[in-house]
């Protein structure tokens, strides 16, 4: 039973990113954003996907555990990566992220790219969920940020696609000069299509209500929910939907896939 009352109250408050749509277009309309291409195409999928996830909740997918805001922990250790370097990084930060782009491309109809000032304008979703680390630690953080489900039904996905690879600013042990995106050292990573639509997998860009801060991956990273911590791309400025990964860096999905890691890593 209280599943069932968490569920009709996740679809109320996803018709009430029907409404949302309504006050996006109204803000479109009267705002620069118009020059946005992807920006529109974005927002005129919103309603094909609101029904889809409605779908997903009515037909009974599997949420992860959501917590209350007292749940969420004081302090959430960075890991990995707490500052990605490079010039072109540092330039970002600088300037606050507005030229930050977020690309959509690979197996699409429409290739995408957004600022984060556009998918701010987009319907969003807020989830509290707890964190796990294969190092053995956990932390229950609050995110906000744009269903990838979204994402993808506005960049339209093509028959045969059953992967979405995430490239991130941040290179590991590579040299950044050298090697670019498919340099052994690039952080990234990669997610079927089912994780990719579910309605709890985010391209977040707040948490704990504040934009996301450095060392947590700012200015975009990745929630999903369900896995384990190293799927959940910082950093992302390039996310290409593919039909495998072979061909991408050492062929197993992900920087630590490819240094032996599982690629399900489900929680
Ligand atoms: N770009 C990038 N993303 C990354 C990592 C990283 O080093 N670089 N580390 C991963 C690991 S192992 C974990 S546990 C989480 C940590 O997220 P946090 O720094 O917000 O705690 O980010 C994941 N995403
Ligand atoms: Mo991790």
């Amino acid at each position: 039973m209280p599943i069932i009352t968490r569920r009709q109250a996740l679809i109320t408050s996803l018709a009430g990113s029907g409404l949302l749509l309504t006050g996006c277009s109204k803000i479109f309309q009267a705002d620069s954003l118009t020059e946005s291409a992807s920006f529109q195409r974005v927002l005129a999928a919103a309603q094909a996907w609101t029904r889809a996830t409605q779908r997903f909740l009515l037909a009974g997918g599997e949420m992860a555990r959501e917590y209350k805001p007292s749940d969420i922990s004081h302090y959430f250790k960075p890991n990995g990566t707490y500052h990605p370097g490079g010039a072109d990084y540092a330039r970002h930060v600088d300037e606050g992220f507005v030229n930050w782009r977020l690309r959509i491309d690979g197996m699409v109809r429409h290739p995408l790219s957004l600022s984060v000032a556009d998918l701010r304008r987009l319907p969003a979703r807020s989830q509290i969920t707890r964190h796990d680390c294969v190092e053995g630690w956990s932390a229950i953080g609050g995110w906000t940020g744009v269903p990838l489900a979204l994402l993808l039904r506005a960049a339209g996905v093509r028959a045969g696609a059953k992967y979405v690879v995430f490239y991130c600013a941040d290179n590991l042990d590579g040299e950044a000069a050298k090697g670019g995106e498919q340099s052994p050292g690039q952080y990234y990573e990669s997610v079927g299509l089912v994780d990719a639509m579910h309605p709890q997998t985010l391209i977040a860009y707040d948490m704990n209500g504040k934009p996301l801060d450095v060392p947590h991956g700012a200015p975009l990273r990745l929630r999903v929910e369900r896995q384990l911590g190293y799927k959940m791309a910082k950093y992302v400025q390039h996310i290409q939907i593919v039909g495998d990964f072979h061909a991408i860096a050492g062929g197993h999905g992900g920087y630590w896939e490819d240094r032996g890691y599982d690629w399900y890593a489900g929680v």
